[in-house]
C-alpha cells in the first residue's frame, strides 16, 4: 500500500534549478528492429539533465520516438515544448508539488513532462537519498523479471536463428511484434508450437477493421495481444473482443492517463504502464496504487531506453512483485554502447537491484554519441 502521507510530505521538498541541459544522442543499435511502427537502425535519445543551484545533476529520459508513429510526441517536438513552454514555467526554486502543477498546465506531451519530473526527482534522490519511489513506502523486490521484445522476421528460419541465440538467456517473456502485413502462416504455426511459458504479441495498434481475420489467426493462439487496435478506438474492445473469448488483451498506447486506466482497466486482461507515456513518476505511482487495489495485472513497458531510463523504470518495476515480466531487458541487448558506467545486467531472466538502484552516468559515452547539447538558463 502506498503511504499517501509520506508522499504528500515528500512533495513539499524544495528543488532548485541552476540550468537545464537537453542532450540529444544518436545511439547505434546492434541490429535493425522491425515493428508495425517501422524499421530502426539507431536510437535517437533525449536526456534531460537538471542541475540544481548547488551543482547536483539529475537525469531523466524523454523516451518518445524521433517520429510521431508511436504517440503524437517526437524528439524534436519535445525539445521545442521544453524550450518554449516548460522551461519558462520553471523557477529557480520550487517544491515537487509546484513542479507537478506547472507541468500539468501543458496538455499531452507526457513523455516530455516525464523526463523533466524524473530529472528533478533524481536531483532530490541524489541530495537526500530519498526519491518519490522511496517516499511511497512500497516494498521493492530484489530481482526483477524481464522479457524481450522481438521485431518481425522475414522467415521461420531467421526467427529460429534468433531464438537459438536467445535460448540460454531465459527471458521471462518473449514478445513478438505483429501487424496485418505479417500474415505468414508458417511463422504463426511455428509460434503456436514454441515452448515457452510466457509468449505474447504486440500489434502497436495496427489492426484496423478489414484486417480482423489476420488478427484472429494470432488470437487463436490464446497468447496476450498488446494494443491490437489503434488508440482511441475503444468501442472495438466492447464490440469485437467481447464476442471472442480467445482474445486476451493488454493495453499499451491507449493508456495515457489515470482516467484512461479507470475507464479501461476492467476491460483488459493486463496493462502495460510506461512511465513516460503516462506523464511521469507521480502518475505512475498513482496508477500502480489503482491497479493494486483492483487486482489489475500490471507490468512496466519499455521504449528502448538508454540505461538511464531503463534503470529508473526498473526501480518502478521492483514495486510490482506479482508481474511475470517487464519489457526492461538490459539495453546492451539493443545498443553497442550505453550511457551508464554500471551497465544493467540480467541473470537467468532477472535483473538484480544492484544493477539499477544507483545510476552512474558515463559522460564520455555521452560525449561520443552527442548530436546536440542545448543549455537553458
Ligand atoms: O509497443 O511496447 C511497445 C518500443 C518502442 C515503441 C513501442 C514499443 C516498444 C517496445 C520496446 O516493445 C520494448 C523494450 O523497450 O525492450
Ligand atoms: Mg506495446
Amino acid at each position: 500500500m502506498i503511504n499517501h502521507e509520506q508522499i504528500e510530505h515528500h512533495l513539499s521538498s524544495i528543488i532548485t534549478l541552476r540550468e537545464l541541459q537537453l542532450l540529444v544522442l544518436d545511439i547505434p543499435q546492434k541490429e535493425v528492429f522491425k515493428s508495425a511502427i517501422g524499421k530502426r537502425e539507431s536510437r535517437v535519445a533525449l536526456i534531460v539533465k537538471w542541475v540544481s543551484e548547488d551543482g547536483v545533476e539529475g537525469f531523466g529520459e524523454c523516451s518518445c520516438r524521433p517520429d510521431p508513429f508511436y504517440s503524437h510526441e517526437f524528439v524534436s517536438g519535445a525539445i521545442k515544448v521544453i524550450k518554449e513552454f516548460i522551461f519558462p514555467l520553471l523557477a529557480k526554486k520550487q517544491t515537487y508539488k509546484e513542479l507537478l502543477e506547472k507541468i500539468s498546465k501543458i496538455r499531452g506531451w507526457n513523455f516530455t513532462k516525464a523526463a523533466i519530473e524524473f530529472a528533478a526527482n533524481d536531483v532530490l534522490r541524489r541530495q537526500t537519498g530519498v526519491g518519490l519511489i522511496e517516499a511511497s513506502g512500497l516494498a521493492k523486490i530484489e530481482k526483477v523479471p524481464v522479457g524481450i521484445s522481438l521485431g518481425m522476421f522475414d522467415s521461420v528460419n531467421s526467427l529460429e536463428n534468433k531464438l537459438t541465440d536467445l535460448l540460454d538467456s531465459n527471458y521471462q517473456r518473449l514478445k513478438f511484434k505483429i501487424s496485418p502485413s505479417y500474415n505468414n502462416d508458417k511463422i504463426i504455426k511455428y509460434l503456436s508450437e514454441l515452448e515457452h511459458s510466457n509468449i505474447s504479441f504486440d500489434a502497436n495498434g495496427s489492426f484496423v477493421p478489414g484486417y480482423f481475420e489476420i488478427l484472429e489467426k494470432y488470437a487463436a493462439l490464446w497468447y496476450i495481444i498488446e494494443q491490437p487496435f489503434p488508440p482511441g478506438e475503444l468501442y472495438l474492445y466492447q464490440k469485437y473482443v467481447k464476442d471472442h473469448q480467445e482474445f486476451r488483451i493488454c493495453l499499451d498506447e491507449d493508456i495515457e492517463s489515470y482516467g484512461n486506466l479507470v475507464s479501461m482497466g476492467l476491460h483488459t486482461d493486463e496493462v502495460n504502464i510506461k512511465p513516460g507515456r503516462v506523464g511521469g513518476l507521480f502518475n505512475t505511482l498513482r496508477m500502480i496504487d489503482y491497479t493494486n487495489k483492483h487486482a489489475i495485472k500490471t507490468w512496466i513497458g519499455g521504449m528502448f531506453e538508454t540505461g538511464i531510463g531503463r534503470a529508473q523504470n526498473l526501480q518502478i518495476a521492483s514495486l510490482l512483485p506479482d508481474a511475470k515480466a517487464h519489457d526492461l531487458s538490459p539495453s546492451s541487448r539493443y545498443f553497442k554502447r550505453d550511457v551508464v558506467k554500471n551497465p544493467i545486467t540480467m541473470e537467468n531472466g532477472f535483473v538484480d537491484k544492484s544493477t539499477f538502484e544507483k545510476i552512474d552516468v558515463d559522460e564520455s559515452a555521452i560525449e561520443e554519441m552527442l548530436v546536440e547539447r542545448i543549455i537553458l538558463k
